[in-house]
């Protein structure tokens, strides 16, 4: 890859490590910087961090924590069911604690999942899961013990893994001539236009354009036949992708890729402007915060998110600024937030209306949230994709 930087997100933690106090000594930190590959386009990060440090039995991230999510996966499923296949043979890529697969026939669906807690988690609910990474190798094992796949399915995986080529040749090696190979991601297109930067931290060594991954596809034998843009996750896409090249291409693909060159996402230049935005964000998100700090309010923080490790630990913020983070996940509660050491207790605990001010940390749910937590009299604010009280 002949990558060129474009932006420093500074020292960066293991965005979904939460940690005890004694393990904040020993933290590992390492440098995010971001860069665009000449080649195929791809924004990508200068470094990786290696997988196991950031996938492993102690990963606290749970898909099923938000409702969105829950329905986003039933819906989809229901309509794949329905419209494309009735009882497709199914590979789930990458699926966490099984908001995705439990929609599915257990017999006939598998599952990858490299955090062993999670992968336990779906064995016991009766879907086999392969607790592996996903490369040629888990390929070629799935296809011994199951033959070919008529869906191979992946949300919010596919831009977790540094070696693209691999992991597609893995998914070309699995499919049926016929199969879909169907994976949503967040995307670069909608990144921009939010200046939502956050989408950036170790676990996202990619953020896709169609561009990028028509180029990447290509080279590996899978060609893109349709696309469909989602409001989930800050704005993604879903990908549907064959082995067959596109004889009945849908037209939303031309679509997407002349949106994407026309705002520029082949372009270095629409890059630096975005780096350039994401500083001015950093100055204006420190001033807010520290003018109610100056006004005495008291300021938290909504949803330990991945995301906002990279908002926190690029600008520095810390509990003298966000006392503490309100989040449902369990196994975030009673830790600290990875870097800046901020507490996360739970949403009953914390959540009430002492706080004069939330930032939307899980700003992607900003809709469900705000449904949610109608009796609030305190603030949401955000910093999509302007810093902003809403
Ligand atoms: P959420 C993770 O990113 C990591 P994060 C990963 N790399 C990825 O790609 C995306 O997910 C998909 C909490 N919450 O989904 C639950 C509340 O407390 O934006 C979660 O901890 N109350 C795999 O971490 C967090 O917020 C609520 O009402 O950026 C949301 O995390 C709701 C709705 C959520 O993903």
């Amino acid at each position: 890859m002949d990558k060129i930087k474009f932006l420093d997100l500074g020292r960066q933690p293991i965005a979904n490590r939460f940690l005890n106090e004694d393990e904040f000594e020993n933290e590992f930190f390492y440098n995010l910087g971001v860069g665009f590959d000449q080649d195929t386009g791809l924004v990508t990060q200068m470094d990786y961090v290696d997988a196991p440090m950031m996938f492993n039995d102690e990963y606290a991230y749970r898909g099923s924590m938000s409702k969105t999510m829950r329905d986003h996966f039933a819906k989809f499923s229901k309509h794949f069911k329905g419209n494309i296949h009735r009882n497709p043979k199914v590979l789930e890529i990458g699926s966490n604690d099984g908001v995705f697969i439990k929609n599915w026939n257990k017999k006939t669906t598998f599952a990858v999942e490299p955090c062993g807690n999670f992968a336990q988690e779906t064995n016991d609910m009766g879907y086999e899961t392969y607790a592996e990474f996903w490369d040629m190798d888990t390929s070629a094992e799935i296809l011994e013990d199951h033959g070919k796949m008529d869906l191979v399915f992946s949300a919010n995986c596919m831009c977790h893994i540094p070696d693209l080529d691999g992991a597609f040749q893995a998914v070309k090696n699995i499919l049926t001539d016929n199969g879909l190979f169907i994976f949503e991601d967040p995307s670069l297109q909608r990144m921009i236009a939010l200046n939502s930067y956050d989408q950036i931290y170790d676990e996202h060594p990619h953020v896709f354009s169609v561009i990028a991954l028509q180029n990447l596809l290509n080279r590996n034998g899978l060609y893109v036949a349709k696309v469909e843009k989602l409001e989930v996750h800050g704005g993604s896409n879903r990908i549907y992708a064959k082995k067959i090249s596109n004889v009945n291409q849908h037209t939303s693909v031309e679509d997407h890729l002349t949106l994407e060159r026309n705002v520029g996402l082949d372009k270095l230049s629409v890059l630096d402007n975005f780096a350039e935005k994401v500083r001015t964000s950093k100055d204006h998100l420190l001033k807010i915060l520290r003018r109610l700090k100056n006004e005495n309010k008291k300021v938290i923080s909504y949803g330990a998110t991945s995301k906002s490790a990279t908002i926190f630990n690029y600008c520095q913020i810390g509990s003298e600024l966000i006392q503490y983070i309100t989040d449902t996940t369990p196994e975030k509660q009673k830790k600290y937030s990875p870097g800046m050491h901020i507490p996360i207790i739970p949403p009953e605990e914390g959540f009430n209306n002492s706080v004069d001010y939330a930032f939307l940390g899980a700003w992607n749910f900003a809709k469900e949230i705000k449904n949610k937590e109608n009796n609030f009299t305190g603030k949401f604010f955000t910093h999509v994709p302007t810093v902003r009280i809403l």
